[in-house]
């Protein structure tokens, strides 16, 4: 069964995988399809609708693959794929796929980074970011502190902009190129997709009151090799067969 494309024709070669490696994230604005935003928007209004009524026991955010057959048939997309290879090499194993929706008034996040083989930079792990009607760098933006990723601290902080540059930052350069390390405020027109590897410092602008709702997912991949704190998937998720996703799902 072959998929629908659910990116145009971009570019993702040496320099844009350089860029990658030196920022800590890559941004590719407007390359989801018109088709793809369209699917991704009523998948991530019917996972927000299902996060609204809770039951107990489901985390429809965390577990998004397992809440919608769209998002689980991304998984394993040849396209979704062939971008975690370009940034990851052949060897990878799915790792979440995590709704971010924020409705107008969302407080959005502080600074704080997240961790995998931390003391191993030759495993990588990246998240896919599908920004579907984008954002505004003032409104439900992500922001993002070039070379951050470089350090590999899981446990960067900061609850302000401010904070972060009178904490983490401070007296902090780019591993490679010498430059103090600065905040970047990035913004994303309707259907952008970001690349991030996860060690990046990052955090979320509030989303302003009269606000439409963001939507948001993020898809992760990594390298095999060591235990990850992020792999949200259920053991009967695990065992079920994806078609495309043969090898993708173990641990290991
Ligand atoms: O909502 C976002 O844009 C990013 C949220 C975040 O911090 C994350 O997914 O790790
Ligand atoms: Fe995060």
């Amino acid at each position: 069964m072959s998929q629908p494309p659910i990116f145009h024709a971009y570019t993702f070669g040496e320099q844009e995988r350089e860029k990658l490696d030196r920022d800590g994230h890559f941004v590719l604005p407007g390359v989801l399809t018109p088709d793809a935003q369209e699917n991704l928007t009523r998948s991530l209004s019917h996972i927000h609708e299902l996060s609204r009524t809770p039951k107990e026991g489901r985390e429809p955010n965390r577990f998004s693959a397992e809440y919608d057959s769209y998002l689980e048939s991304l998984i394993a997309h040849p396209q979704m794929l062939e971008l975690a290879r370009k940034v990851l090499g052949d060897n990878i194993r799915y790792d979440h796929c995590v709704s971010l929706n924020r409705p107008g008034g969302n407080g959005g996040i502080g600074w704080h980074s997240h961790g995998y083989s931390d003391d191993d930079p030759n495993l990588g792990f990246v998240r896919i970011f599908f920004y579907v009607n984008g954002f505004e760098p003032d409104n439900g933006g992500l922001k993002a502190v070039p070379g951050s990723h470089l350090y590999r601290d899981a446990k960067i902080q900061g609850r302000t902009d401010e904070a972060l540059r009178e904490g983490w930052l401070a007296g902090k350069t780019h591993p490679e190129t010498g430059e103090h390390l600065e905040i970047e405020a990035l913004s994303a027109p309707p259907g952008t997709v970001a690349l991030m590897w996860t060690h990046a410092a990052h955090a979320v602008s509030p989303r302003k009151e009269d606000s439409d709702t963001r939507w948001c997912v993020v898809y992760a991949y990594r390298n095999p090799g060591k235990p990850s704190g992020a792999r949200w998937i259920t053991p009967e998720f695990e065992r079920k067969p994806i078609p495309g996703a043969e090898g993708l799902m173990s641990l290991y």
